[in-house]
């Protein structure tokens, strides 16, 4: 059994923004009151996967993914700010956004919104990275001199109250300082073993790419649900399937959109590639 992952709750952004820069991860608790996490997770119940837009969906035990919309199947939804108001409100929940902002620009948008429904018997996952921007050899990437900006970095908006036997996210804290990523079932990085991601549901756990995670076994009779809002820099493109131009966006959920969540979803102000 993991060691749980220290949660610092932290009064101001700038600890906040240490937290995701030094340890890999920083803790916004109590984002979502019991009736935000309800239509959430309602609305995840409500969802039918897009094959084209790369949804997944699968039977517990299946190996393949498979057509069934059975309830207790495990879907992932990607696009979900696409899919329905609840989620289309997640893009700028303050503090996670203010964080967002300030790790990645204030010109950052987002490139992607995935919404999980994870059922009895979902598998581990491998330890992995999202993303590792930079390799760089071990020495380098640990040296304190050396400080990578951030690229990619995705909020878990944790739609229940976490135990060890739904399959929290574990973590290795400090891990982005690997400079790579984990090899295929290596389970420690520089003496240090994954940590249980224990949070209430409605707190957010806001992650840099490079940090070693996963996923872990759902053990429970019950599903355990997610969005994950992936923010990055402007330089990275946005991955909203189907691509060449198939993708379409809500029109009544753009109407109604603010000019920050309108550069969100790629409404940028720079004209050109550049300036
Ligand atoms: O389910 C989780 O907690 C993590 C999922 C994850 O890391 C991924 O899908 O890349
Ligand atoms: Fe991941």
């Amino acid at each position: 059994m993991s060691e749980n992952i220290l949660l610092r709750d932290r009064q101001n952004l700038n600890d906040r923004l240490h937290d995701l820069e030094e340890s890999g991860y920083a803790y916004v608790p109590n984002m979502l009151n019991a009736n935000e996490i309800m239509e959430l997770r309602d609305a995840i119940d409500c969802l039918t996967p897009i094959a084209e837009a790369n949804d997944l969906i699968r039977d517990p035990g299946d190996e393949v993914w498979s057509g069934n919309t059975r309830s207790e199947t495990s879907i992932h939804i990607k696009n979900a700010f696409n899919r329905d108001r609840v989620f289309f409100n997640c893009l700028d929940r303050p503090r996670v956004i203010e964080l967002a902002e300030a790790a990645l620009g204030e010109d950052c948008h987002i490139i992607g919104m995935s919404a999980w429904r994870s059922g009895p018997g979902r598998p581990d996952q491998h330890l992995h990275v999202d993303w590792s921007p930079i390799p760089l050899p071990a020495d380098v990437a640990i040296n304190p001199r050396v400080k990578i900006p951030i690229f990619i970095a995705t909020a878990h908006y944790y739609l229940n109250d976490i135990t060890e036997e739904l399959g929290p996210t574990k973590m290795i804290p400090g891990s982005h300082r690997a400079g790579r990523t984990p090899e295929e079932n290596e389970m420690e990085w520089n003496g240090a073993k994954e940590q249980s991601v224990i949070v209430n549901a409605g707190d957010v756990v806001m992650f840099r790419s490079e940090i070693w995670h996963r996923g872990s076994a759902n053990n429970s009779t019950k599903s355990r649900y997610l969005v994950q809002v992936h923010y990055s820099s402007r330089w990275i493109s946005q991955r909203m399937p189907p691509y060449l131009n198939k993708f379409a966006f809500d029109e009544t959920l753009l109407a109604n959109a603010t000019p920050r969540q309108l550069r969100l979803l790629g409404d940028h102000i720079v004209p050109g590639a550049y300036t």
